[in-house]
C-alpha cells in the first residue's frame, strides 16, 4: 500500500494527513454522466479514482472531489421509484419510524435527498407535513409532482440555520445514500444536528463498507461516493458534531447497507457497542484489512472478463441489465466495451436512448431482451438481482441466462428465475 504524500489530501471526517491508499482505479468518466448520441462524438472528461483509508478516524474514502454541481447537473438520472426494492424499503423504514413515535398535523418530517419523493409520500398519505430537499432538478420537480414540497438545493449547515430561523425543526430526518455524496461531511452532520428537534431523530442509510471489502463490491465506488462508511467511522463523525449513534438495523439493499438511528442525546444502545467490537476485532479499523483489496478486485476483473470473452467466443450473444452508476465504474475499469456488451436495457425511461459513460453502449428498455433474446445477460445491477431474474422469467423460460459478476462470476439460468419466484 502506497502511504500518500502529507501534501495533498486530509482525512474528509477528522482531517488527518495519514491516508494509505487502498486501491487506485485509475482516471473514469463521470457514472451517471449518461450520454446523448451528439455527446458520444466528444471525449467526456475523465477524473481519478482513487480509494485512501484514514490511520486516524478509520474512515475508506477517495481522494477527488468533482464540483457537486457537475455530478448533480440537470440531466442527473436516478430516480429511485424504478426499483420496487426501494420503494418497499422506504415504506418498511417509514412504517418502523411511525411504529414508535407519535407524529401527526403538527410534525415535520425531513427527507435529505428525497430525490423523487419515493419515502416522503408515505408522510403525505397519512397528512404528515414533510419537507424535501434535493440538489438535482428532475428528481426534485418528480417530488413536487406526488406532492412533497421540495427545495431543489445542497443541504448543510447553512441551510440548517435557515429553516430553524424559519421555525421549522425537524421531528424525524431522512438521509439515505447521500452521506457518503456530500463533499463537506462536517457541515452536513452538523446541519443534521441544527435541524433536529432536542427529542428528533435522524435515520440515516448507508452501504456498509464491510460488505464493499468482503464481497469485491468495487464498482460501488465512483465519484459521487466520496465516503465508505464502517461504524468506527460513524461513530467519531457523529459524536464530533454533536450527534449520537444509537441504534444500527443492518439492511441487505445495494450489497449491504446499515441504518442509522442518531440522535442529539447519547443513548448507544447493544447493536452499536457489538458492531464497534466486531470491527475492532476483526481489524476493520486498521490498514491491513484493506491490503489485499486491490489484488481481490484484480483477479476479479481477469475472471469476469476472462467468462464474457469465452462466452462470445462461442458465438454467444451478451446484453447487459441496468445502467447503473455501479456498471459504469465495472465497465470502464474492466475495459468491457461493445465488443462484448451489446447493449444495456433498463426501466428507467430517464436513461433510455442514452449511452453508458466512457463505454458507449446504448441504453434500450428492458423489453428488448424479449423481442432480441440475447444468449446472456450481464448483470450490471447485481445487487437487484432477485428482482430482475423475477420479472425476466419469461426470457428465462425460452432459454436465456444470466451473468452475475459479483462477488465471483456465476451463471444462473431458468431454475434459478423460477425458484426467485416463490421466495
Ligand atoms: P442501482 C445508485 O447507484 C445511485 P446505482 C446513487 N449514487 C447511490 O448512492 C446508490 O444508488 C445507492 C435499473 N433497474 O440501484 C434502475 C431496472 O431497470 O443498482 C437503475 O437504473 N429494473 C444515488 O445507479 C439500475 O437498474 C429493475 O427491475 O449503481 C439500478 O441501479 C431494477 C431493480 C433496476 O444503483
Ligand atoms: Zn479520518
Amino acid at each position: 500500500m502506497s502511504q500518500k504524500p502529507a501534501a495533498a489530501l486530509t482525512c474528509r471526517s477528522c482531517g488527518s494527513f495519514r491516508l494509505a491508499g487502498v486501491l487506485d482505479l485509475g482516471k473514469t468518466p463521470l457514472a451517471d454522466a449518461l450520454l446523448t448520441e451528439q455527446q458520444i462524438a466528444t471525449p467526456s472528461p475523465t477524473f481519478p479514482l482513487e480509494l485512501f483509508f484514514c490511520a486516524d478516524c478509520s474512515l475508506v474514502q477517495i481522494g477527488e472531489t468533482v464540483p457537486p454541481d457537475v455530478v448533480f447537473d440537470q440531466d442527473y438520472p436516478y430516480y429511485s421509484s424504478f426499483i420496487d426494492a426501494v420503494v418497499q424499503n422506504a415504506r418498511e423504514n417509514v412504517r418502523d419510524v411511525l411504529s414508535e413515535r407519535q407524529l401527526g398535523p403538527d410534525s415535520l418530517a425531513v427527507e435529505l435527498a428525497c430525490n423523487d419523493g419515493y419515502l416522503l409520500r408515505n408522510f403525505v398519505e397519512r397528512g404528515i407535513p414533510v419537507l424535501g430537499i434535493d440538489p438535482a432538478p428532475g428528481p426534485a420537480e418528480a417530488a413536487r409532482k406526488c406532492g412533497v414540497p421540495t427545495l431543489c438545493t445542497f443541504f448543510g449547515r447553512d441551510l440548517a440555520e435557515q429553516l430553524r430561523k424559519e421555525g421549522r425543526q425537524a421531528d424525524v430526518i431522512f438521509g439515505n445514500n447521500v452521506l457518503a455524496h456530500v463533499a463537506d461531511t462536517n457541515g452536513f452532520v452538523e446541519g443534521i444536528r441544527i435541524l433536529l428537534k432536542p427529542d428528533g431523530m435522524a435515520v440515516i442509510e448507508v452501504p456498509y463498507v464491510r460488505d464493499l471489502i468482503e464481497k469485491v463490491e468495487f464498482d460501488t465506488i465512483y465519484h459521487e461516493h466520496l465516503c465508505y462508511f464502517s461504524v468506527t467511522s460513524l461513530s467519531h463523525l457523529f459524536r464530533r458534531n454533536g450527534l449520537y449513534l444509537n441504534r444500527i438495523k443492518p439492511l441487505s439493499i445495494h450489497g449491504g447497507s446499515l441504518r442509522l438511528f442518531v440522535e442529539p442525546t447519547e443513548r448507544m444502545d447493544e447493536s452499536v457497542r457489538s458492531m464497534l467490537a466486531e470491527e475492532a476485532a476483526m481489524g476493520l479499523t486498521s490498514q491491513r484489512f484493506y491490503e489485499d483489496f486491490a489484488h481481490r478486485v484484480a483477479s476479479l476483473k481477469g475472471a469476469v472478463v476472462g467468462l464474457l470473452s469465452r462466452l462470445r467466443a462461442e458465438g454467444n450473444r451478451i446484453a447487459a441489465y441496468g445502467a447503473a452508476a455501479k456498471g459504469s465504474t465495472l465497465l470502464n475499469y474492466m475495459d468491457i466495451g461493445r465488443d462484448l456488451i451489446e447493449y444495456v436495457v433498463d426501466r428507467n425511461t430517464h436513461k433510455q436512448g442514452k449511452f453508458m459513460p466512457g463505454k458507449h453502449i446504448p441504453i434500450y428498455p428492458t423489453e428488448k431482451l424479449l423481442e432480441d433474446r440475447p444468449d446472456y445477460v450481464f448483470l450490471l445491477a447485481w445487487n437487484h438481482a432477485g428482482e430482475i431474474i423475477r420479472q425476466q422469467r419469461n426470457y428465462a423460460q425460452q432459454g436465456g441466462k444470466f451473468v452475475i459478476p459479483i462477488p465471483e462470476p456465476q451463471i444462473v439460468g431458468a431454475d434459478v428465475a423460477l425458484k426467485s419466484e416463490h421466495e
